[in-house]
C-alpha cells in the first residue's frame, strides 16, 4: 500500500496528551491506519499508556487493556489464544511498548511468547531510555548519552553501556518475523506493517523513536534525526523472515557527528567517545551483514 491509500485517520484518534512532536504517538497512529480496526490493542506502563490510554480519555477505538509492566508479551498471548478457541482468525493482536518494557523489565515474557511462536504482534516503540519516568537510562541507551541515572559531572560523561540488541535477541528465537522501521521511512514502514499483520505466528518489530524532552531536542526535528540515524549507520533497517535476514537500506556511515551534534543529550561528547562510537556502529554493521549472508 502507498502512504496516499491510508486512510487520513485509523483507529488512534487526535487529541492525545503526548509531546509536541513525540514519535510514539506518530508511530501508534500509523500503525493502527495500516492495521485497521480489527484489532486489540494492549500497552504496560509506558509514556504511550498515560498520553493515550487512560479511561475515561482513550484514543484507541479498538478494545485495549492496559497491565503490569513486565508482562505485556503474557497479556497479549493470552487474548490471542482466546480468540483462538473462538475461532476467530481475522483479529490483529498487537503489543505496544517503550524499549524498557520490552528489552529490560518484559524480556522473559517476551522471549516465552516468541519461543512459543505465538500468534502476536509486538510493536516496540524504541526511545532509548525510561522517559516516562523521568529520562532515566535503559538497556537501550546509547552510549555516552545523557539521563537522569547517567549524568554528565567530573568525571562521569553519561551512560558507560553500549545499547543491547533486542531485534537480534528476537531473531535468535527463530522469530517467524522480525524488524526495524522508522516512520521517516514510511513506505518501508508501510511494507513491514502490512506483511506483519498478514503473518501469523510471532511477530516483532521495533521502531526508532525520537523522544524530544529525553534526547533533548527541540518538537520539530523528530523526523529529520531518524533520517540521519539510518544515513549513519546508527539505527539499520533490516528484517528476518523464514531464517533470512535482508537489509532494506544500506548506510552511507556519514553524519554521526552531526546527528550527535543535534540533541543535547549528548552535549558533553568527547572525541574519544565520538570514536567508540563509530567502532560500535561498524561493529554492528559486520555482525548484521555476515546474518544476511547465512542461508536459512
Ligand atoms: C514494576 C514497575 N516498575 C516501575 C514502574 C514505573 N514505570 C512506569 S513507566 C516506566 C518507564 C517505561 O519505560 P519504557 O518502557 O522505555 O517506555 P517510555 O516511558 O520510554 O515510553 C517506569 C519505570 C512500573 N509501572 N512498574
Ligand atoms: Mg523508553
Amino acid at each position: 500500500m502507498k502512504l496516499k491509500d491510508l486512510p487520513n485517520e485509523g483507529p488512534y484518534t487526535s487529541g492525545d496528551r503526548a509531546c509536541s512532536g513525540c514519535m510514539a504517538a506518530n508511530i501508534a497512529l500509523n500503525v493502527m491506519r495500516i492495521i485497521g480496526e480489527k484489532a486489540i490493542v494492549s500497552v504496560p506502563p509506558s509514556c504511550m499508556s498515560v498520553f493515550a490510554g487512560t479511561f475515561p480519555e482513550l484514543n484507541w477505538n479498538v478494545p485495549y487493556f492496559h497491565m503490569q509492566f513486565a508482562n505485556l508479551a503474557s497479556t497479549i498471548t493470552g487474548i490471542s489464544r482466546a480468540l483462538k478457541t473462538q475461532g476467530k482468525d481475522d483479529i490483529v493482536v498487537i503489543g505496544f511498548a517503550g524499549d524498557g518494557g520490552t528489552g529490560d523489565m518484559g524480556l522473559q515474557a517476551l522471549s516465552g511468547a516468541a519461543h512459543r511462536n505465538e500468534n502476536i504482534l509486538y510493536i516496540c516503540y524504541n526511545n532509548e531510555a525510561y522517559e516516562n519516568t523521568g529520562i532515566q537510562a535503559s538497556g537501550s541507551s546509547p552510549y555516552g548519552s545523557w539521563s537522569s541515572t547517567t549524568p554528565v559531572k567530573g568525571k562521569l560523561r553519561g551512560n558507560e553501556y553500549f545499547p543491547k540488541d533486542i531485534p537480534r535477541i528476537m531473531i535468535a528465537h527463530d522469530s517467524s518475523y522480525v524488524a526495524t522501521a522508522s516512520t521517516a521511512h514510511i513506505q518501508d514502514f508501510i511494507r513491514k506493517i502490512e506483511k506483519a499483520k498478514n503473518l501469523r505466528g510471532f511477530r516483532y518489530i521495533e521502531v526508532l523513536s525520537v523522544c524530544n524532552p529525553g534526547w533533548r531536542v527541540p518538537s520539530h526535528i523528530g523526523p529529520q534525526l531518524m533520517t540521519e540515524a539510518v544515513d549513519c549507520g546508527y539505527w539499520i533497517l533490516f528484517e528476518f523472515e523464514q531464517g533470512k535476514l535482508t537489509i532494506n537500506k544500506k548506510p552511507k556511515f556519514t553524519g554521526l557527528r552531526e546527528f550527535l551534534s543535534k540533541q543535547d543529550r549528548f552535549m558533553h561528547i568527547t572525541e574519544a567517545q565520538i570514536k567508540e562510537m563509530e567502532e560500535y556502529i561498524q561493529r554492528r554493521w559486520n555482525i548484521i551483514q555476515k546474518l544476511e549472508d547465512q542461508k536459512p
